[in-house]
């Protein structure tokens, strides 16, 4: 009895052992299936603001302002340095985030009313990260005209939408909300995380509208640039000696600055009239009594101040640029915090090791360099884009200056999720400048552009071009025909156009060259002129 009770437990111990080894087995298995599975899948928070020029980032250069929330997704994560758009213009650029292709690929040309029209049957990466499997949300500005598709929930602002107590559409529905718009947007999103389905990876796209025109601040920003002496960029005062496009815009802070509209010079004796006064006369009524007190009290002081100094010439034209700098970069101030709050949360929630956090902007701006502000144009500050990642132990830490595009986002984003990147994407992962020091062989060389919105409210004409490492050469069309040409090693600020220089002859034919294939690779042709008109 004995032996044989003893010969049992002998027995059920030697079926146990191996049952308990193999489920031990199984299970570390699976926790590192899981492991693996998750960081194969990790979450995507995708930050776009509207009209964030990379200068005002301390992580890019830190000469106008301080941005520490950026700077902390820079500083865990990588910089890129040579971030590009396609066609610098918001609409356009949200289609190419959504699709990974162009403009001639995508549908999506202009902004201009009507349009901004998007073929949502077309796909997107949010709805093939759906079918993968995400939540998927957008929150803030859509600035498309259809409705957004592929997300579980959308919550947006209708077309440019409002700095205060803004109306946002949710999920189909407009309603009016009280407070700062930025700070809302933000509400929203973390409202949208904390009650997700926490057993299944997310896609969170939240869209700033600042710190687009015309710069409302929050009053509670109100304390900030007080007075600042910004520094003047040295071609602010440019001529435009040579390039006929960039002289005959209307984008200059001198020239065409509203000083009611931009500069918040609405003096309530109603003596500067400007053209555009009816529309902030129109968004200051949206204010509550306490925002509008508020308001007041930061302009109005400002206002007496400016009329009774009576500026001229060259102290009115720095002026001008300082009021714009200090309303836009308060804008920005904004930002930074509220993507303060929501890093704050992901910390919290322990997702910061599997999230990968995204901030960039819809193209870049013009903070005074060659006297403007808006965008458009194919030079640096605005065909430039502001772009940070941060993803511990999968994204490498520090600069990268491989030239990349808002096409490649997309397939970034699906590559890492581990859902096959289409064939149609014109855009390339970037899964391998981000985890290797050096970009893979064969890494694109040059890069492709092309802005159609003319005749336009800033009368920027039509251009397309290319830019390598060292050169860009830009083709204006439709109504001229006009080509610039620059060195940017030796004119970083693209001052000088050789397009006549005998010396670059055979750069500028060999570039015109791959102009000709970079063209035919994204499809691309001449639109028909009748487009903008139809
Ligand atoms: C508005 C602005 C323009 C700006 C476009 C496009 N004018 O029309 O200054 O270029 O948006 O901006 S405003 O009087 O309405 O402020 S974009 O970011 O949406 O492309
Ligand atoms: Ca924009």
């Amino acid at each position: 009895m004995k032996f044989f009770s003893l010969s049992l437990k002998k027995s059920i111990l030697l079926v146990l052992i191996p049952v308990f080894l193999i489920l031990l087995l199984g299970s570390a298995c699976s926790t590192g299936q899981k492991e693996k599975t998750q960081a194969r899948r990790p979450n995507i928070v995708y930050i776009m603001s509207d009209d964030h020029g990379y200068q005002a980032m301390s992580c890019y250069n830190g000469r106008l302002n301080k941005t520490p929330n950026l700077d902390r997704i820079a500083d865990g994560g990588v910089i890129f340095t040579r971030a590009f758009v396609t066609n610098s213009l918001c609409s356009p650029s949200r289609a190419t985030l959504l699709t990974g292709k162009f403009s001639n690929k995508n549908g999506l040309y202009i902004n201009r009313g009507g349009h901004n029209d998007f073929d949502t049957a077309q796909m997107t990466f949010p709805k093939l990260l759906h079918r993968a499997g995400y939540q998927t949300a957008m929150i803030g500005k859509w600035h498309i005209k259809s409705m957004p598709v592929g997300f579980d929930y959308w919550n947006i602002l209708p077309g440019q939408g409002q700095y205060y107590n803004p109306d946002f559409i949710e999920m189909g529905k407009r309603k009016r909300h009280e407070g700062y718009v930025t700070n809302l947007i933000t509400d929203f999103a973390l409202q949208w995380l904390q009650q997700r389905d926490t057993t299944r990876p997310f896609l969170l796209m939240m869209h700033e509208k600042a710190p687009h025109r015309p710069w409302m601040p929050d009053t509670v920003t109100f304390h900030l640039f007080e007075d600042e002496q910004f520094p003047v960029p040295g071609n602010y005062f440019d001529d435009y000696a040579g390039r006929r496009a960039a002289r005959e815009q209307k984008m200059s802070v001198i020239k065409d600055m509203d000083l009611a509209y931009d500069l918040k010079m609405v003096d309530k004796e109603g003596e500067i009239k400007t053209r555009y006064r009816p529309y902030i006369e129109g968004m200051l009524k949206r204010l509550t009594p306490q925002q509008r007190a508020a308001w007041d009290r930061e302009y109005d002081p400002k206002i007496r101040a400016f009329k009774e100094a009576h500026l001229q010439g060259k102290e009115l034209a720095v002026w001008k640029l300082r009021r714009y700098l200090s309303d836009y970069l308060r804008c920005v101030a904004s930002v930074d915090r509220n993507v303060g709050r929501l890093l704050d949360y992901l910390e919290k929630e322990g997702l910061m090791k599997n999230t990968i956090v995204v901030y960039s902007s819809d193209q870049g701006f013009y903070l005074g360099e060659h006297g403007y502000f808006d965008k458009r144009f194919m030079y640096e500050e605005s065909f430039r884009t502001p772009l940070i990642m941060h993803y511990p132990g999968f994204v490498r830490k520090g600069k990268i200056n491989a030239l990349v595009q808002n096409i490649d986002y997309a397939p970034t984003f699906l590559d890492y999720a581990g859902v096959t990147v289409p064939q149609e994407i014109q855009g390339v992962s970037l899964k391998p400048l981000l985890q290797h020091n050096k970009p893979p062989a064969g890494w694109r060389k040059a890069l492709y552009y092309h802005y159609y919105e003319f005749p336009c409210e800033h009368f920027t004409r039509r251009h397309y071009g290319i830019r390598t490492d060292r050169y860009k050469l830009i083709h204006f069309y439709y109504d001229f025909d006009e080509w610039e040409f620059f060195d940017l090693k030796n004119d970083p600020h693209e001052m000088h156009n050789l397009y006549h220089d005998a010396a670059y002859g055979r750069v500028i034919d060999s570039l015109k060259t791959s102009l000709d294939s970079l063209r035919r690779m994204y499809g691309d042709t001449l639109p028909d002129p009748a487009y903008i008109s139809k």
